[in-house]
């Protein structure tokens, strides 16, 4: 089956009716595009992970991605590991999502026979014998409530040594980094190619869709939890990717 194509992401470029951002068919058939020109660093933080990926997992264990998307994580992680006996679990419950991923990876038979893709509500999902467990950029769209319970099943389920890595937008205390940050932000998106009207719908869009929490809280949050050596490995303005070890 022919992999759908890739398109520019013009979801917010006409004005929109209000309503919530959602992992939809339109937004899967831009998702590249868009998440490229809309997250400082996202190709820098992939190969990354990847990196991590290779270092922290462990033979006959599992690597989760977690709010997989179009899989970017998940293959980087996937192609750097020199593990012989390991597994990836893929989940997302964006079916736009997922069934992309799914025809991606038939054309990619090396990935495909290391990795399983699941639809589903990663709240619910089963997390057992994990090395590496990747939250690229999706902590941020759980409710607040379910934050604490998810982070507390995946310690569980991970073993001695491995590790969670954590990409989220990020919030600030003080208001005035706060604002600054948030201004460089959105000159980034329009040196990107976004309009002011694209960039102000999409914020629109996600106020009540994308939490975003102080670095603070995470660290605190993580720590709390049981997680050691938690701290950011990445940040570019109100963007960054932290590491937390069990
Ligand atoms: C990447 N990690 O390219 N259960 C499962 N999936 C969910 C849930 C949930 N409860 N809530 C949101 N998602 C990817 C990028 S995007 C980030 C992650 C962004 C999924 C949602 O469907 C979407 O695919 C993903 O989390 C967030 O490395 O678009 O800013």
């Amino acid at each position: 089956m022919t992999i759908p194509p890739q398109n520019k992401d013009r979801i917010f470029a006409k004005t929109k009716l209000p309503g919530d951002f959602v992992f939809d068919e339109n937004v899967a058939s831009v998702f590249e595009d868009m998440i490229n020109r809309s997250v400082p660093g996202y190709s820098t933080i992939i190969a990354m992970i990847g990196v991590l990926a290779e270092k922290y997992c462990q033979e006959q264990s599992r690597i989760y991605d977690l709010g997989c998307s179009l899989g970017g994580a998940t293959l980087a992680a996937v192609d750097r590991v020199e593990c012989q006996d390991f597994s990836t679990i893929a989940i997302d419950n964006s079916a736009a999502m997922i069934d992309r991923l799914q025809i991606k990876l038939r054309n990619l038979p090396r990935f495909a026979s290391k990795i399983e893709c699941r639809c589903e509500d990663l709240c619910g999902s089963e997390i057992a014998n994990a090395s590496v467990v990747i939250l690229n950029f999706t902590l941020q769209f759980i409710p607040l409530a379910e934050r604490v319970p998810l982070l507390r099943k995946i310690y569980a389920g991970m073993k001695p040594g491995g590790v969670l890595i954590i990409s989220e937008k990020i919030i600030f205390p003080d208001e005035k980094l706060n604002q600054l940050f948030i201004e460089m932000y959105h000159s980034f998106k329009e040196n990107r190619g976004y309009s002011k009207l694209e960039i102000s719908q999409k914020r629109t869009a996600l106020e009540k869709v994308l939490l975003p929490e102080t670095l603070d809280l995470h660290r605190d949050r993580l720590q709390k939890i049981g997680f050691q050596s938690v701290d950011v490995w990445f940040q570019c303005f109100n963007f960054a990717s932290m590491v937390a070890f069990k």
